[in-house]
Protein backbone atom coordinates (compact mmCIF):
# COMPACT_ATOMS: atom_id res chain seq x y z
CA UNK A 1 0.00 0.00 0.00
CA UNK A 2 2.92 2.18 0.62
CA UNK A 3 3.61 3.07 -2.90
CA UNK A 4 -0.39 4.55 -3.33
CA UNK A 5 -0.11 6.21 -0.35
CA UNK A 6 2.80 8.12 -1.48
CA UNK A 7 0.86 8.95 -4.90
CA UNK A 8 -2.19 9.89 -2.67
CA UNK A 9 0.61 12.35 -1.31
CA UNK A 10 1.33 13.67 -4.75
CA UNK A 11 -2.41 13.66 -5.41
CA UNK A 12 -3.75 16.08 -3.26
CA UNK A 13 -0.72 19.03 -4.51
CA UNK A 14 1.04 18.40 -1.26
CA UNK A 15 4.77 17.91 -2.27
CA UNK A 16 6.74 18.34 0.54
CA UNK A 17 6.88 15.06 1.43
CA UNK A 18 7.19 14.32 5.41
CA UNK A 19 10.23 12.64 6.85
CA UNK A 20 8.33 10.52 9.24
CA UNK A 21 5.49 9.32 6.59
CA UNK A 22 8.39 8.41 4.63
CA UNK A 23 10.31 6.77 7.11
CA UNK A 24 7.22 4.63 7.90
CA UNK A 25 6.82 3.83 4.34
CA UNK A 26 10.37 3.04 4.20
CA UNK A 27 10.02 0.28 6.82
CA UNK A 28 7.17 -1.10 4.63
CA UNK A 29 8.77 -1.53 1.77
CA UNK A 30 12.74 -0.55 1.94
CA UNK A 31 13.40 -1.17 -1.78
CA UNK A 32 10.68 0.91 -3.37
CA UNK A 33 9.89 4.21 -3.87
CA UNK A 34 10.38 5.56 -0.57
CA UNK A 35 14.24 4.84 -0.16
CA UNK A 36 14.47 7.31 -2.58
CA UNK A 37 12.01 9.81 -1.73
CA UNK A 38 13.67 9.58 1.56
CA UNK A 39 16.77 10.96 -0.37
CA UNK A 40 15.20 13.92 -1.71
CA UNK A 41 14.11 15.09 1.26
CA UNK A 42 15.81 18.71 1.00
CA UNK A 43 18.65 17.22 -1.12
CA UNK A 44 19.37 20.54 -2.70
CA UNK A 45 18.35 23.31 0.08
CA UNK A 46 22.06 22.12 1.27
CA UNK A 47 23.54 24.69 -0.52
CA UNK A 48 21.87 27.19 1.08
CA UNK A 49 22.30 25.51 4.40
CA UNK A 50 18.85 25.45 5.85
CA UNK A 51 19.30 21.60 5.78
CA UNK A 52 16.19 20.74 7.96
CA UNK A 53 16.17 16.83 7.02
CA UNK A 54 17.36 14.00 6.08
CA UNK A 55 19.86 14.39 2.81
CA UNK A 56 20.04 10.15 3.35
CA UNK A 57 23.92 10.60 3.67
CA UNK A 58 25.56 8.54 6.08
CA UNK A 59 26.80 11.51 7.59
CA UNK A 60 23.95 14.00 7.54
CA UNK A 61 23.66 14.39 11.28
CA UNK A 62 26.96 15.51 11.45
CA UNK A 63 26.62 17.80 8.38
CA UNK A 64 23.29 19.28 9.46
CA UNK A 65 25.04 19.90 12.83
CA UNK A 66 28.01 21.27 11.45
CA UNK A 67 25.79 23.78 9.68
CA UNK A 68 23.40 24.70 12.31
CA UNK A 69 26.45 25.93 14.54
CA UNK A 70 27.80 27.87 11.35
CA UNK A 71 24.85 29.67 10.40
CA UNK A 72 24.71 30.95 14.01
CA UNK A 73 28.15 33.02 12.99
CA UNK A 74 26.95 36.21 11.57
CA UNK A 75 29.99 36.89 9.68
CA UNK A 76 29.43 33.24 7.91
CA UNK A 77 26.02 33.79 7.34
CA UNK A 78 26.58 37.12 5.67
CA UNK A 79 29.67 35.00 3.43
CA UNK A 80 27.47 32.48 2.72
CA UNK A 81 24.24 34.04 0.97
CA UNK A 82 27.09 36.33 -1.02
CA UNK A 83 29.00 33.62 -2.11
CA UNK A 84 27.42 31.79 -5.64
CA UNK A 85 27.31 27.78 -5.93
CA UNK A 86 30.88 27.57 -8.26
CA UNK A 87 32.67 29.47 -5.70
CA UNK A 88 31.16 27.14 -3.01
CA UNK A 89 32.84 23.95 -4.37
CA UNK A 90 35.49 25.57 -4.76
CA UNK A 91 36.07 25.94 -1.66
CA UNK A 92 35.83 29.83 -0.91
CA UNK A 93 33.01 29.71 1.29
CA UNK A 94 35.58 26.90 3.79
CA UNK A 95 38.10 29.41 3.95
CA UNK A 96 35.96 31.67 5.55
CA UNK A 97 35.54 29.54 8.74
CA UNK A 98 38.96 31.27 10.07
CA UNK A 99 36.99 34.20 10.49
CA UNK A 100 34.32 32.33 12.86
CA UNK A 101 34.07 33.36 16.33
CA UNK A 102 35.77 31.63 18.40
CA UNK A 103 32.85 30.03 20.56
CA UNK A 104 31.47 28.83 17.47
CA UNK A 105 35.09 26.98 16.78
CA UNK A 106 35.23 25.18 20.02
CA UNK A 107 31.57 23.80 19.33
CA UNK A 108 32.74 22.71 15.75
CA UNK A 109 36.10 20.76 17.29
CA UNK A 110 33.42 18.93 19.68
CA UNK A 111 31.53 18.43 17.25
CA UNK A 112 34.27 16.46 15.01
CA UNK A 113 35.67 15.25 18.02
CA UNK A 114 31.78 13.11 18.80
CA UNK A 115 32.02 12.24 14.83
CA UNK A 116 35.92 10.65 14.42
CA UNK A 117 34.61 8.69 17.63
CA UNK A 118 31.50 7.76 16.01
CA UNK A 119 33.36 6.29 13.49
CA UNK A 120 35.67 4.64 15.31
CA UNK A 121 32.76 2.87 17.06
CA UNK A 122 31.48 2.19 14.02
CA UNK A 123 34.89 0.55 12.91
CA UNK A 124 35.15 -1.46 16.10
CA UNK A 125 31.55 -2.66 15.53
CA UNK A 126 31.64 -3.72 11.58
CA UNK A 127 35.15 -5.49 13.02
CA UNK A 128 33.28 -7.54 15.85
CA UNK A 129 30.57 -8.57 13.37
CA UNK A 130 33.18 -9.86 10.99
CA UNK A 131 35.34 -12.14 13.47
CA UNK A 132 38.50 -9.92 13.30
CA UNK A 133 38.42 -9.65 17.27
CA UNK A 134 42.61 -10.65 17.60
CA UNK A 135 43.59 -8.17 15.00
CA UNK A 136 44.82 -5.33 16.03
CA UNK A 137 42.56 -2.74 14.56
CA UNK A 138 44.35 0.36 12.33
CA UNK A 139 42.30 2.99 13.00
CA UNK A 140 43.63 5.59 11.25
CA UNK A 141 43.89 3.60 8.03
CA UNK A 142 40.22 2.57 8.24
CA UNK A 143 39.40 6.18 9.11
CA UNK A 144 40.69 7.10 5.47
CA UNK A 145 37.60 5.76 3.94
CA UNK A 146 35.75 8.54 5.38
CA UNK A 147 36.61 11.47 3.17
CA UNK A 148 34.63 14.11 4.36
CA UNK A 149 36.94 15.02 7.19
CA UNK A 150 40.11 15.10 7.94
CA UNK A 151 41.06 12.35 10.09
CA UNK A 152 44.55 13.13 10.61
CA UNK A 153 43.31 15.47 13.43
CA UNK A 154 40.99 13.77 15.43
CA UNK A 155 41.01 17.41 17.69
CA UNK A 156 39.99 20.46 15.93
CA UNK A 157 37.77 21.45 13.16
CA UNK A 158 39.38 23.13 10.75
CA UNK A 159 38.64 24.65 7.00
CA UNK A 160 40.36 21.32 5.61
CA UNK A 161 37.06 19.66 7.58
CA UNK A 162 34.77 22.46 5.78
CA UNK A 163 36.12 21.89 2.46
CA UNK A 164 35.67 18.38 2.71
CA UNK A 165 32.57 18.00 3.73
CA UNK A 166 30.75 20.59 1.03
CA UNK A 167 33.18 18.57 -1.11
CA UNK A 168 31.80 15.23 -0.27
CA UNK A 169 28.14 15.99 -0.11
CA UNK A 170 28.18 17.67 -3.08
CA UNK A 171 29.83 14.87 -5.04
CA UNK A 172 27.64 12.29 -3.19
CA UNK A 173 24.80 14.11 -3.79
CA UNK A 174 25.51 14.33 -7.33
CA UNK A 175 26.23 11.00 -7.69
CA UNK A 176 22.79 9.92 -6.16
CA UNK A 177 21.26 9.49 -9.96
CA UNK A 178 23.64 7.85 -11.38
CA UNK A 179 23.50 4.99 -8.75
CA UNK A 180 19.55 4.79 -8.64
CA UNK A 181 20.00 4.35 -12.43
CA UNK A 182 22.11 1.44 -11.75
CA UNK A 183 20.13 0.07 -8.51
CA UNK A 184 17.12 0.21 -11.17
CA UNK A 185 18.97 -2.13 -13.95
CA UNK A 186 19.87 -4.06 -11.52
CA UNK A 187 15.85 -4.11 -10.58
CA UNK A 188 15.09 -4.96 -13.87
CA UNK A 189 17.81 -7.96 -14.71
CA UNK A 190 16.48 -9.55 -11.30
CA UNK A 191 13.04 -9.02 -12.42
CA UNK A 192 13.94 -11.27 -15.76
CA UNK A 193 15.99 -13.80 -14.27
CA UNK A 194 13.52 -14.81 -12.16
CA UNK A 195 10.97 -15.20 -15.00
CA UNK A 196 13.65 -17.05 -17.02
CA UNK A 197 14.05 -19.38 -13.63
CA UNK A 198 10.33 -19.64 -13.27
CA UNK A 199 9.28 -20.54 -17.19
CA UNK A 200 12.39 -23.37 -16.64
CA UNK A 201 10.15 -25.33 -14.05
CA UNK A 202 6.88 -25.64 -16.28
CA UNK A 203 6.21 -28.18 -18.97
CA UNK A 204 6.08 -26.62 -22.52
CA UNK A 205 2.48 -26.11 -22.39
CA UNK A 206 2.94 -24.01 -19.07
CA UNK A 207 5.63 -22.35 -20.99
CA UNK A 208 4.12 -21.62 -23.90
CA UNK A 209 1.02 -19.92 -21.77
CA UNK A 210 3.28 -18.21 -19.83
CA UNK A 211 5.24 -16.53 -22.52
CA UNK A 212 1.77 -15.71 -24.48
CA UNK A 213 0.59 -14.20 -20.86
CA UNK A 214 3.79 -12.38 -20.40
CA UNK A 215 3.56 -10.72 -24.15
CA UNK A 216 -0.08 -9.77 -23.87
CA UNK A 217 0.67 -7.80 -20.08
CA UNK A 218 3.55 -6.15 -22.06
CA UNK A 219 1.48 -4.71 -24.54
CA UNK A 220 -1.32 -3.55 -22.38
CA UNK A 221 1.61 -2.07 -20.51
CA UNK A 222 2.40 0.03 -23.60
CA UNK A 223 -1.07 0.81 -24.52
CA UNK A 224 -1.67 4.30 -23.16
CA UNK A 225 -2.71 7.49 -24.27
CA UNK A 226 0.46 10.16 -25.36
CA UNK A 227 2.80 11.16 -22.61
CA UNK A 228 3.67 14.91 -23.15
CA UNK A 229 6.96 15.97 -23.21
CA UNK A 230 8.05 16.40 -20.16
CA UNK A 231 8.33 20.11 -19.01
CA UNK A 232 6.80 21.52 -22.58
CA UNK A 233 3.84 23.76 -22.51
CA UNK A 234 0.80 21.04 -23.39
CA UNK A 235 2.31 18.76 -20.53
CA UNK A 236 2.09 21.96 -18.10
CA UNK A 237 -0.98 22.78 -19.59
CA UNK A 238 -2.40 19.75 -18.41
CA UNK A 239 -1.50 20.20 -14.77
CA UNK A 240 -2.81 23.95 -14.87
CA UNK A 241 -6.21 22.74 -16.47
CA UNK A 242 -6.90 19.18 -14.37
CA UNK A 243 -4.91 19.71 -11.15
CA UNK A 244 -5.77 23.24 -10.90
CA UNK A 245 -8.77 23.62 -12.51
CA UNK A 246 -7.71 26.65 -14.69
CA UNK A 247 -8.99 27.56 -17.69
CA UNK A 248 -6.40 26.62 -20.34
CA UNK A 249 -6.88 29.94 -22.42
CA UNK A 250 -5.37 31.77 -19.50
CA UNK A 251 -2.06 29.56 -18.99
CA UNK A 252 0.44 31.89 -17.70
CA UNK A 253 3.92 30.80 -16.74
CA UNK A 254 4.43 32.85 -14.71
CA UNK A 255 1.31 32.13 -12.21
CA UNK A 256 2.01 28.60 -13.46
CA UNK A 257 5.20 28.78 -11.44
CA UNK A 258 4.29 30.52 -8.47
CA UNK A 259 1.32 27.85 -8.07
CA UNK A 260 3.92 24.81 -7.79
CA UNK A 261 6.67 26.39 -5.99
CA UNK A 262 5.29 24.74 -2.83
CA UNK A 263 7.18 26.13 0.21
CA UNK A 264 7.54 29.71 -1.56
CA UNK A 265 11.26 30.08 -1.66
CA UNK A 266 11.21 31.36 -5.76
CA UNK A 267 12.88 28.29 -6.93
CA UNK A 268 11.59 24.97 -8.43
CA UNK A 269 13.59 21.85 -6.24
CA UNK A 270 13.25 18.14 -6.84
CA UNK A 271 10.06 17.37 -5.26
CA UNK A 272 7.91 19.88 -6.65
CA UNK A 273 9.14 19.45 -10.41
CA UNK A 274 8.41 15.41 -9.79
CA UNK A 275 4.93 16.26 -8.84
CA UNK A 276 4.30 17.84 -11.80
CA UNK A 277 4.51 14.77 -13.52
CA UNK A 278 2.10 12.58 -11.51
CA UNK A 279 -0.85 13.26 -14.18
CA UNK A 280 1.87 12.01 -17.31
CA UNK A 281 2.78 8.79 -15.06
CA UNK A 282 -0.99 8.42 -14.66
CA UNK A 283 -1.77 7.83 -18.10
CA UNK A 284 0.90 4.67 -18.09
CA UNK A 285 0.67 3.89 -14.85
CA UNK A 286 -2.65 2.08 -12.31
CA UNK A 287 -1.44 0.45 -9.84
CA UNK A 288 -4.54 -1.94 -9.19
CA UNK A 289 -3.14 -3.36 -12.87
CA UNK A 290 -0.61 -6.49 -12.96
CA UNK A 291 1.28 -5.17 -16.01
CA UNK A 292 1.96 -2.26 -14.06
CA UNK A 293 5.02 -2.12 -12.04
CA UNK A 294 5.27 1.26 -9.99
CA UNK A 295 9.25 0.77 -9.10
CA UNK A 296 8.97 1.45 -12.96
CA UNK A 297 7.08 4.50 -12.35
CA UNK A 298 9.26 6.13 -10.20
CA UNK A 299 12.08 5.70 -12.18
CA UNK A 300 9.87 7.54 -15.06
CA UNK A 301 9.53 10.11 -12.67
CA UNK A 302 12.95 10.70 -12.32
CA UNK A 303 14.16 10.69 -15.69
CA UNK A 304 11.16 12.91 -16.53
CA UNK A 305 13.31 15.32 -13.97
CA UNK A 306 16.40 14.78 -14.49
CA UNK A 307 15.76 15.92 -18.12
CA UNK A 308 13.63 18.61 -17.11
CA UNK A 309 16.50 20.12 -14.79
CA UNK A 310 19.12 19.41 -17.90
CA UNK A 311 17.36 21.47 -19.90
CA UNK A 312 16.08 24.40 -17.57
CA UNK A 313 18.62 24.98 -14.81
CA UNK A 314 21.09 27.20 -16.80
CA UNK A 315 23.48 27.68 -13.50
CA UNK A 316 23.55 24.03 -12.36
CA UNK A 317 22.66 24.96 -9.28
CA UNK A 318 20.32 22.04 -8.95
CA UNK A 319 17.16 24.36 -8.45
CA UNK A 320 14.76 26.09 -11.28
CA UNK A 321 14.45 29.85 -10.42
CA UNK A 322 11.72 31.80 -11.82
CA UNK A 323 13.94 33.49 -14.33
CA UNK A 324 15.39 29.93 -15.47
CA UNK A 325 11.87 28.45 -16.03
CA UNK A 326 10.90 32.24 -17.94
CA UNK A 327 13.67 31.71 -20.11
CA UNK A 328 12.66 27.99 -21.24
CA UNK A 329 9.27 29.05 -21.54
CA UNK A 330 10.50 30.75 -24.57
CA UNK A 331 12.06 28.11 -26.27
CA UNK A 332 11.17 25.91 -29.31
CA UNK A 333 11.25 22.66 -26.93
CA UNK A 334 8.62 24.31 -24.88
CA UNK A 335 5.98 25.40 -27.44
CA UNK A 336 6.98 22.49 -30.27
CA UNK A 337 8.30 19.48 -28.24
CA UNK A 338 9.35 16.30 -29.57
CA UNK A 339 7.11 13.14 -29.04
CA UNK A 340 8.64 11.63 -25.38
CA UNK A 341 10.06 8.13 -24.87
CA UNK A 342 8.58 6.59 -22.52
CA UNK A 343 10.48 3.93 -20.48
CA UNK A 344 9.33 0.91 -21.64
CA UNK A 345 10.39 1.73 -25.14
CA UNK A 346 14.07 0.81 -24.88
CA UNK A 347 15.03 -2.43 -22.19
CA UNK A 348 17.28 -1.06 -19.22
CA UNK A 349 20.09 -2.86 -19.82
CA UNK A 350 21.92 -4.66 -22.78
CA UNK A 351 21.60 -8.08 -23.99
CA UNK A 352 25.38 -8.27 -22.78
CA UNK A 353 24.76 -7.02 -19.24
CA UNK A 354 22.19 -9.30 -18.77
CA UNK A 355 24.06 -12.25 -19.78
CA UNK A 356 26.97 -11.17 -17.60
CA UNK A 357 24.48 -10.75 -14.54
CA UNK A 358 23.52 -13.88 -15.21
CA UNK A 359 26.92 -15.51 -14.94
CA UNK A 360 27.60 -13.17 -12.22
CA UNK A 361 24.56 -15.09 -10.54
CA UNK A 362 25.79 -18.62 -11.39
CA UNK A 363 29.02 -18.05 -10.31
CA UNK A 364 27.72 -17.08 -7.04
CA UNK A 365 25.70 -20.10 -6.63
CA UNK A 366 28.33 -21.94 -7.97
CA UNK A 367 30.23 -20.59 -4.83
CA UNK A 368 27.63 -21.43 -2.67
CA UNK A 369 27.38 -25.22 -3.51
CA UNK A 370 31.20 -25.28 -3.42
CA UNK A 371 31.07 -23.88 0.10
CA UNK A 372 28.30 -26.24 1.07
CA UNK A 373 30.34 -29.35 -0.57
CA UNK A 374 33.49 -28.13 1.52
CA UNK A 375 31.50 -28.16 4.53
CA UNK A 376 29.85 -31.69 4.29
CA UNK A 377 33.33 -32.83 3.53
CA UNK A 378 34.63 -31.44 6.82
CA UNK A 379 31.96 -33.03 8.17
CA UNK A 380 32.25 -36.05 6.93
CA UNK A 381 35.76 -35.88 8.08
CA UNK A 382 35.12 -35.39 11.34
CA UNK A 383 32.74 -37.96 11.81
CA UNK A 384 35.32 -40.26 10.64
CA UNK A 385 37.60 -39.29 12.88
CA UNK A 386 35.19 -39.32 15.66
CA UNK A 387 34.76 -42.79 15.06
CA UNK A 388 38.01 -43.38 15.23
CA UNK A 389 39.12 -41.96 18.41
CA UNK A 390 36.05 -44.15 19.30
CA UNK A 391 37.32 -47.40 18.43
CA UNK A 392 40.82 -46.68 19.69
CA UNK A 393 38.86 -45.79 23.60
CA UNK A 394 37.24 -49.18 22.94
CA UNK A 395 40.41 -50.87 22.42
CA UNK A 396 42.40 -49.10 24.98
CA UNK A 397 39.43 -50.15 27.72
CA UNK A 398 40.29 -53.44 26.55
CA UNK A 399 43.55 -53.05 27.73
CA UNK A 400 42.96 -51.85 30.50
CA UNK A 401 40.23 -54.42 31.65
CA UNK A 402 43.02 -56.94 30.77
CA UNK A 403 45.94 -55.56 32.38
CA UNK A 404 43.61 -54.46 35.58
CA UNK A 405 42.09 -58.18 35.27
CA UNK A 406 45.73 -60.00 35.71
CA UNK A 407 46.47 -57.75 38.64
CA UNK A 408 42.94 -58.80 40.03
CA UNK A 409 44.43 -62.58 39.69
CA UNK A 410 47.63 -61.59 40.76
CA UNK A 411 46.82 -60.07 44.01
CA UNK A 412 44.01 -63.14 44.64
CA UNK A 413 47.14 -65.39 44.15
CA1 LIG B 1 10.31 25.80 -4.05
CA1 LIG C 1 19.15 27.08 -11.51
Amino acid sequence: QCCLNVCEFYRDGIHIISSSSVLRCKELYPYKVCSTMLCYVDYYNFFFFFIKQDTGLHYDRYLREVIDFLEKDQHFREKLHNTDMEDIKMGKLAKELDFVSHHVRTQLDELKRQEVSRLRTLIKAKQDIEGGNDIAVDHQALLKQFEYLNHMNPHTFEVEDLDRLIKSATSDLENYDKERHEEFKKYEMTKEHERREHLKTLDDEGRKKEEEHYEEMKKKHADHPKVNHPGSQNQFKEVWEEADGLDPEDFDPKTFFNLHDSNGDGFFDEQELEALFTKELEKIYDPTNEEDDMVEMEEERLRMREHVMNEVDTNKDRLVSLEEFLVATKKKEFLEPDSWETLEQNQAYTDEEMLEFEEHLAQQEEDLNQRASDLQKQRDELERQQEQLNAQKVELQQVLWEVVGKHHIFTVM
